[in-house]
């Protein structure tokens, strides 16, 4: 049932028609250069809370977010800058949350990862350990209860957060009702320190997928057009009423579990292994060949003017008034009739 794709950078752009390497190319770039930001404000103590990044696994998760549509839903973790902004989220959305405007998706009122957006199907992430698997699938039985049809669900989860039993719940359902429900998995071999070995004890958990009744895919998720070439197949199977798709990415988170953290417990060999490549690099590289070097250094430029005149930006917002606020997060008036709404 497990599928495995190689992908392919050299290909030309054709006129006329979209890009995929140039819209994947330019996402993880964005992720990127934004997170790169986020990590440097947080040392430079202008955040509150902590900042958890998603460095080497923007090919896989900028992939998901490309793949989806205008009313489908998106469920990132902490690791998705790429996802959300494939998928639509304004940047400017996440460094609100991140240095706490008033103007953000969350009113200033919450950290960083747990924003979402109801309105643009971005769903508020309320654990990374399994809990929107379940949520992305009642969302998406809802959905068909209320006689919705073509719009797919798509939510993330690491490899920890496969052993939790929100997780199998979630899965079991969605198998069993044939949702239309992505799960992309980033095995990026810890759970925090926790290496995959002390974690579960099957060789690849894409082989879960036969298990839970699903199509599974596996890929090498440091390799941008694989990645690309996959979640299309998995929405498109889950769009056409293939039910669950478990897409299973093997690659590294490429820093510390949080900027707090320095990783110092994951291998030497690992990280020269395969898995240990850089996405950003592997995608460099095949522009590079494909001749559009200065393309690139182009999106690049780009991205780092389009973060520094966002932060400039939110830096200028008012940040809430503790004698104006009542601190409820999504409860603010307005709030609730949005999500009946939507
Ligand atoms: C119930 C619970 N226990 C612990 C945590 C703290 N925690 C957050 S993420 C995480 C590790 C998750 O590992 P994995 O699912 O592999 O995702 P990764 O961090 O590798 O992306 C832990 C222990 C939590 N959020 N919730
Ligand atoms: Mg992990």
């Amino acid at each position: 049932m497990a599928i495995r794709v190689a992908g392919a950078l050299e290909s030309k752009p054709k006129k006329g028609v979209v890009d995929p390497i140039e819209l994947l190319g330019r996402t993880i770039l964005r992720a990127r250069v934004l997170e790169d930001k986020l990590g440097n404000l947080y040392r430079a103590g202008r955040i509150v809370g902590g900042v958890y990044l998603g460095k080497g696994q923007e090919a896989l998760s900028g992939a998901g977010g490309l793949a989806l549509r205008k009313g489908d839903i998106f469920a990132p973790l902490i690791r998705d800058m790429a996802g959300r902004l494939g998928f639509g989220e304004p940047m400017v959305d996440a460094l609100r949350a991140y240095l706490g405007s008033r103007l953000g998706p969350m009113k200033g009122r919450d950290g960083n990862i747990h924003r979402g957006d109801i309105t643009r199907g971005i769903l508020p992430m309320i654990s990374h350990l399994g809990a929107m698997v379940s949520t992305v699938a009642g969302v998406l039985v809802a959905k068909r209860m209320k006689g919705e049809k073509g719009r797919v669900g798509l939510t993330c989860a690491g490899d920890g957060a496969t052993s939790t039993g929100s997780f199998h719940e979630g899965l079991n359902l969605a198998a069993v009702e044939k949702l239309p429900l992505v799960v992309v998995v980033a095995d990026n071999g810890y759970a925090y320190s926790t290496p995959r070995e002390r974690q579960f004890a099957c060789e690849d958990l894409v082989d879960r997928a036969k298990g839970y009744g699903v199509e599974g895919h596996g890929v090498d998720g440091t390799d941008p057009m694989a990645c690309w070439k996959v979640l299309q197949h998995a929405v498109e199977r889950a769009r056409e009423g293939a039910g669950p798709q478990l897409v299973v990415g093997k690659l590294l988170r490429l820093c510390g579990h949080g900027e707090h953290d320095d990783g110092s417990y994951v291998e030497k060999k690992i990280k020269s292994s395969e898995r240990g490549r850089d996405c950003l690099k592997v995608m460099e590289e095949g522009i590079k060949k494909r001749g559009q070097e200065k393309e690139w250094q182009g999106w690049r430029e780009e991205a780092q003017r389009e973060v520094e005149e966002a932060v400039a930006k939110v830096s200028a917002e008012p940040v809430p008034d503790p004698f104006e606020e009542d601190w409820r997060a999504t409860q603010s008036d307005g709030m609730a009739e949005v999500m009946v709404a939507s």
